[in-house]
């Protein structure tokens, strides 16, 4: 059994999404990240950074682990599924895909959060600088979905790593339509069951966006 401590927020839906694909028994906890709760003692335990999301594997002496793309690698060799570990070149596009979730895409949407949707006109500076670099990285996106389905073929945990930050491109002022194979393979993942459901995980009233 996975313990999944969670919050619906990009991060949280990515391993949300994971967990949802694989159909791994898994409980939810919510550490509402609103109230400081990543920051109970017990929580920093199992996720020292003080961040969500964090598992345990009851199954393997409780095992903790924290950072999604930790957490999805684990996840993914655990099931064996949504890595193709036989196929080289598919595994190292992933893990290729995935790091570049890991330290570009979601990082510098993340600022574009804090600077444009919360705190717009505090610094103009950090405003241009990160909506610059995230129409970068979606166009470094349309272009690596150009004739391809999903991120590296074969839908894998890079695509699921990837879509919860996109899911917010009316945060990040992104119009899907200048985009036109994100838009594509982003309507595909919103299309899956699994994807509807961990949208909901923990349970939130937030609608499953849907570009225009
Ligand atoms: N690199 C981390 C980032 C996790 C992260 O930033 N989580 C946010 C929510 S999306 C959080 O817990 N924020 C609470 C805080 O910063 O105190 C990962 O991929 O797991």
């Amino acid at each position: 059994m996975i313990e999944f401590y969670t919050w619906f927020t990009p991060n949280g839906r990515k391993v949300a999404i994971l967990l949802e694909e694989t159909g791994i028994e898994y409980n939810t906890h919510s550490v509402n990240i609103g109230k400081d709760e990543q920051f109970d003692p017990a929580f920093l335990k199992i996720s020292p950074n003080n961040k969500i999301p964090a598992i345990v594997d009851t199954d393997n002496n409780d095992y903790p682990l924290f950072e999604t793309g930790a957490i999805m690698l684990y996840l993914a060799e655990k099931t064996g599924q949504f890595l193709n570990t036989t196929d080289r070149d598919a595994y190292w596009r992933t893990m290729e895909w995935l790091m570049w979730q890991m330290g570009g895409f979601g990082p510098i949407l993340g600022q574009v959060h804090h600077f444009t949707k919360y705190n717009p006109g505090i610094s103009e500076y950090a405003q241009t600088r990160y909506e610059t670099e995230a129409r970068r990285l979606y166009t470094v996106l349309n272009t690596r979905l150009e004739g391809r389905e999903f991120i590296v073929d074969d839908y894998s945990i890079a695509d699921m790593a990837v879509w919860p930050w996109a899911a917010r491109h009316n945060w990040q002022e992104i119009d899907l339509n200048e985009y036109p194979n994100v838009r594509r393979w982003y309507m595909t993942m919103l299309d899956r069951p699994a994807v509807q459901r961990a949208w909901n995980i923990p349970e939130n009233d937030q609608p499953l966006p849907v570009p225009e």
